[in-house]
């Protein structure tokens, strides 16, 4: 699978950084053909270079815009080693085989940007440039292909080190790259004819996206871009709306956090847990997983981290709610289950969710990282003269990883694994927590000795005593505000015990 190169062809529009690589070439023995200005640079290098003309018999016409589109130069490229008449016909037509391709291509985005004039700009759309990274790049089973200066270092590395062989494997991830280089440059060309934005960015259509019903609210169109089937067995009910699909997305991602634990349910509403417990037995987890807000759950998202069983699915039954979603259904709760004609019933398969996230941002996108990081007793530093109790960790652990997949600013009160109630998407800590302590008191929750989280730093101590006011015991919290040591003081002065994560779980 690795292949010794004899041959390259260079041809870039910028020729900074090209001077090692084309001496490491010429080191290693190989041919090098280049275009017009590159073939000067190598000459005045010093270095052998034979100019792309006398592979295609042809000038360089057009003021330069036909220099290496020729069945010469693109037969050199892709023709496939192994094939028996692809090798003749290379013999017959004389046609030099080519196993490196560097390319830099026109700068067609900072002409755009340099406001230049329109002619200016559509001679700097690269055709045979882009034809050369295309070709090499889809041929790189034989061929290499580098198409960006970004790359040079790497490819340097590459030849060094194999002595001018390069593996599949490098070759493979080459071309990856090079596709990345001319589906961007091709974009770009895209939005400087689409100014006027007439023609939507994404190209939408039922084959490449699911067409769904409509969007969040329904004078919206709305798409889905993804494998539904790869990560569901849909059992039953009507089609997903794309506001099931983002609640189903945060349910899964939450309940991941309970994943190899004992029975756990949540509920969820507008992308938050309204209810969540974990018990010994799942129909427990639900009938607590309920109590934490019946209100909210009406409409509601079910997930469960354990075969939904008979006596569940009874319960359950009880309950309007849009989806249930479980890792499986006994064959009796399937059939009580299916008693509402649109419930949606999802079987999640075990399959890993993608390890970064995607949003639009104004005229762009913002793409991170996704927070999987789960606070977990080695995470914790007491910072209170009163330590928590070993039970009361695992609590704090527990309110910690749901407050992780609630809509910040966010507080979670939970005691005896359930969650009693949370503040969502506040504007302020203290709005939060004091919603949290609110929507406790309308169902009844007693907070006395139940613990807090806080997704991020508490800037003054006004969390705190409200907390303590309201029955808190013990509070979970990242830390790093300038002024952590007065919420410390205060839980120090009236008993009540905190840890410290240092980890800021923000979800926006
Ligand atoms: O005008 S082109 O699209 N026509 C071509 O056939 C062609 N082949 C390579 N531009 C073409 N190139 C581009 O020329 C390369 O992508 C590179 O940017 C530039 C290198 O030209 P020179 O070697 O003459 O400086």
């Amino acid at each position: 699978n690795t292949k010794t190169a004899s041959s390259a062809l260079i041809s870039v529009f910028n020729k900074e950084g090209l001077a090692p690589i084309v001496k490491k070439l010429d080191e290693l023995g190989i041919t090098i053909y280049s275009t017009g200005g590159t073939e000067k640079f190598i000459k005045d290098l010093g270095i052998d270079v034979i100019p792309v003309e006398d592979i295609t018999s042809y000038p360089s016409i057009l003021g330069g815009r036909v220099k290496t589109l020729h069945p010469k130069v693109f037969g050199g490229i892709l023709n496939r080693q192994e094939n028996e008449s692809d090798v003749a016909e290379l013999a017959k037509y004389e046609i030099p085989q080519i196993d490196i391709v560097i390319v830099d291509l026109y700068p067609f985005e900072k002409t755009v940007a340099s406001g230049a004039s329109e002619q200016d700009i559509i001679e700097k759309i690269d055709i045979g440039g882009i034809s050369l990274i295309r070709a090499a790049a889809k041929n790189f089973a034989d061929v290499t292909c580098v198409a960006s200066v970004n790359d040079y270092s790497e490819f340097l590395d590459v030849i060094t080190k194999g002595k001018g062989s390069i593996s599949l494997a490098d070759r493979k991830r080459f071309a990856a790259k090079a596709f990345n280089v001319s589906s961007h440059y091709d974009t770009a060309i895209f939005n400087y004819f689409n100014s006027d934005q007439e023609i939507p960015a994404l190209k939408i259509s039922e084959t490449e996206g699911k067409v769904l019903r409509y969007g969040e609210n329904p004078h919206q169109k709305g798409f889905f871009f993804g494998d539904f089937d790869a990560m569901f067995d849909k059992l039953h009910g009507k089609e997903l709306s794309y506001n099931n699909l983002l609640d189903v997305d945060a349910a899964v991602n939450l309940m991941n956090e309970f994943k190899a634990e004992a029975p756990t349910f949540a509920i969820l509403k507008h992308n938050n847990a309204c209810g969540l417990a974990q018990r010994d037995t799942i129909l427990q987890a639900y009938i607590d997983a309920l109590a934490g807000d019946p209100v909210s759950a009406f409409g509601g998202i079910l997930i469960s981290n354990t075969e939904i069983d008979e006596a569940t699915a009874e319960e359950i039954h009880k309950l309007f709610c849009e989806v249930v979603i479980a890792p499986s259904f006994s064959t009796s709760a399937l059939e009580i289950l299916k008693g509402k004609k649109n419930r949606i019933l999802l079987i999640q398969k075990d399959i890993a969710l993608p390890k970064t996230q995607v949003r639009t941002c104004l005229n762009g996108s913002l793409v991170q990282d996704k927070d999987l990081k789960t606070d977990s007793a080695a995470d914790l530093t007491i910072v209170t003269k009163v330590a928590p109790t070993d039970a009361q960790i695992e609590d704090l652990l527990f309110a910690s990883k749901i407050c992780k997949h609630t809509k910040s600013n966010t507080i979670v009160f939970t005691k005896n694994k359930q969650l009693l109630a949370s503040g969502t998407g506040q504007t302020s800590r203290v709005d939060a927590l004091k919603q949290s302590v609110d929507k406790a008191k309308a169902f009844k929750f007693d907070l006395q000795g139940a613990v807090m989280a806080s997704d991020a730093f508490f800037p003054f101590p006004d969390c705190v005593e409200l907390a303590d006011k309201a029955g808190i015991k013990a509070v979970i919290q990242p830390g790093g505000s300038i002024k952590d040591q007065l919420s410390i003081d205060y839980c120090d002065e009236n008993g009540l015990s905190m840890v410290m994560t240092g980890t800021r779980h923000f979800k926006h």
